[in-house]
C-alpha cells in the first residue's frame, strides 16, 4: 500500500557520481528533484573505483560553482612512469594542459552528496525502485524506505543513473533499445594494496600489460592482464608481487593485498539513451574499458548535457535539447570508444603476441614509438598513467 505521494520534476535513479552530480546541477538551477539509491549511503561512499579526474572534470565542476569537490586533500607526490619492457619512456607536457588531478572516486562521490544534502536535497538511501508508466508523459517511480513504508513520486523526467545492473534500463521495453557490446580477449587482475601512493606506472612486456596506480595517499591498485578465464585463485599474493616486478623491470615497495578481482574488458553502447521520458546517464547508457579511464568522463558529459537540457526546458520553455539529448551524447560516447578500442588493444597487442601474433605487435610498437613523438599523445599518456582505473 502507498503511503505518501510527492510530486517532483525529476526523478533521479542512483546515488554515484552522474546521479549526484545531475542532483546538485538541477537543484543549483532551481529544479526539483529526488535521488533513489539501492545502496546504504557508507557503502556508496565506501566503494572503491576510479582515483583520478581529468582535465575536463575538473573544469566542469569549477564551471558549476562546485569547486570544493576538487579539493583531494593531503596527496603525495607522484612520479609518473610508462615502461617497455623495462625501459622507461619520455613523457613530457606542459603543466597547464594537464589539469586533472588525484581523487578516489568514493571521495568524489561523498563530497557531492555533502553538498547536495547541506542544501537541502533529498537522497533516499536503501530505496527498493519500481517504474511506472514510463512511455507516457506523466512517468511515476514508486519505492520502498528502509523502514517498509512505500512512496509514489509523480515525476516530469526520470533519469536514469543506475548503473550497469539497475533498474531503470531493465524497466525499458525488449527491443527499445539496442546494444552493442565488444568484448575484449583479455582480462585484467585488479588489485588493491596497502602501499604509498607515489609511483604511478604502466608497464608493456611479453608477459603482458602492468599498472600500478595511487589510490589516495596510502593505497595503491596494481592491474595485471591475464587470460579471461584466470580466476582470483590462481593469483597468490607472492604471485601478484613477482609478476609485477618482471614486468615494470625493478622491484618495488611490496605492501599487503587488500582486494583481488578479475575484471572483464568490455564496450558497451545502449542506442538511444532516452525512452520516452526516461534518460540514460552514465554506465547505464554505456561502458567503456578500464584502460581509458574515461568512465567518469563519459557519466559527467552525460550529466551535464542532461541538466543543461532539463533547465532549458523548465526555464526557457524549449524542447530542442532535451530532443536531441540521445544523439548528443552518443556522438560523444562513440568518439570515447573509438579512442578506448585504440588504446586498449594497442597497449595489450605491444606487450604479448599471443592474442594477435609477432606482427600485430611490431606494429603496436611502432605505432606507440610514434605517439611518444607527439605531443598530444603525450598529453593523453600522461594522463593515462595517471588516470587508469
Ligand atoms: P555508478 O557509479 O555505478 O553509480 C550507480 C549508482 O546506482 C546505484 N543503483 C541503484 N540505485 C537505485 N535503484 C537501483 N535498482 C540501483 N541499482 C544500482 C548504485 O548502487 C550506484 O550507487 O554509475 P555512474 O554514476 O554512471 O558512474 C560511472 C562510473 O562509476 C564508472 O564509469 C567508473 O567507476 C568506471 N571506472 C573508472 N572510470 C574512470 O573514469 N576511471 C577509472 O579509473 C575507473 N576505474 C571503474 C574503475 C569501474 C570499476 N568497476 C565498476 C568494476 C575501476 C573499477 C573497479
Amino acid at each position: 500500500m502507498v503511503k505518501a505521494e510527492k510530486h517532483t520534476a525529476v526523478v533521479i535513479v542512483g546515488a554515484g557520481v552522474a546521479g549526484l552530480t545531475v542532483g546538485n546541477f538541477l537543484r543549483r538551477n532551481g529544479i526539483d528533484c529526488i535521488i533513489l539509491e539501492r545502496r546504504e549511503r557508507a557503502y556508496v561512499e565506501a566503494r572503491q573505483r576510479a582515483g583520478t579526474l581529468d582535465t575536463r572534470g575538473v573544469r566542469l565542476f569549477r564551471q558549476w560553482g562546485l569547486a570544493e569537490v576538487l579539493d583531494a586533500g593531503p596527496t603525495a607526490e607522484v612520479q609518473g612512469d610508462f615502461f617497455i619492457d623495462g625501459q622507461a619512456m619520455p613523457i613530457e607536457i606542459e603543466e597547464d594542459d594537464n589539469e586533472s588531478i588525484f581523487i578516489p572516486q568514493q571521495v568524489l562521490v561523498r563530497r557531492l552528496a555533502d553538498i547536495f544534502l547541506r542544501e537541502g536535497g533529498e537522497i533516499c538511501y536503501e530505496a527498493e525502485v519500481a517504474l511506472m508508466d514510463i512511455a507516457g508523459s506523466n512517468p511515476a517511480v514508486r519505492y520502498r524506505d528502509s523502514s517498509g513504508a512505500t512512496v509514489l513520486i509523480r515525476c516530469d523526467y526520470v533519469a536514469g543513473c543506475d548503473g550497469d545492473h539497475g533498474i531503470t534500463r531493465a524497466s525499458i521495453p525488449a527491443g527499445a533499445l539496442t546494444r552493442y557490446s565488444y568484448e575484449f580477449k583479455y582480462s585484467w587482475l585488479s588489485v588493491l594494496a596497502a602501499v604509498p601512493g607515489t609511483t604511478s606506472g604502466m608497464a608493456i612486456h611479453t608477459r603482458g600489460l602492468a599498472g600500478l596506480i595511487p589510490r589516495g595517499a596510502e593505497h595503491s591498485r596494481i592491474y595485471l592482464q591475464c587470460p579471461v578465464e584466470d580466476t582470483v585463485a590462481q593469483w597468490p599474493d607472492e604471485r601478484v608481487w613477482d609478476e609485477l616486478e618482471a614486468r615494470v623491470g625493478r622491484s618495488l615497495g611490496r605492501g599487503d593485498i587488500l582486494s583481488k578481482e578479475i575484471v572483464e574488458l568490455r564496450s558497451v553502447v545502449h542506442d538511444p539513451m532516452r525512452h520516452g521520458r526516461v534518460y540514460l546517464l552514465g554506465d547505464a547508457a554505456h561502458i567503456v574499458p578500464p584502460m581509458s579511464a574515461k568512465g567518469i568522463h563519459l557519466a559527467l558529459f552525460d550529466a551535464e548535457t542532461f541538466a543543461r537540457a532539463v533547465i532549458a526546458q523548465v526555464q526557457d520553455g524549449d524542447p530542442g535539447p532535451l530532443d536531441a539529448y540521445s544523439e548528443t551524447c552518443l556522438q560523444h560516447v562513440w568518439n570515447y570508444q573509438a579512442f578506448a578500442t585504440w588504446i586498449t588493444d594497442l597497449m595489450h597487442n605491444a606487450g604479448d603476441a599471443s592474442y594477435e601474433g609477432e606482427f600485430r605487435k611490431q606494429v603496436a610498437r611502432a605505432e606507440l614509438r610514434r605517439q611518444f613523438e607527439s605531443e598530444a599523445a603525450n598529453r593523453v599518456f600522461s594522463e593515462l598513467t595517471s588516470g587508469i582505473a
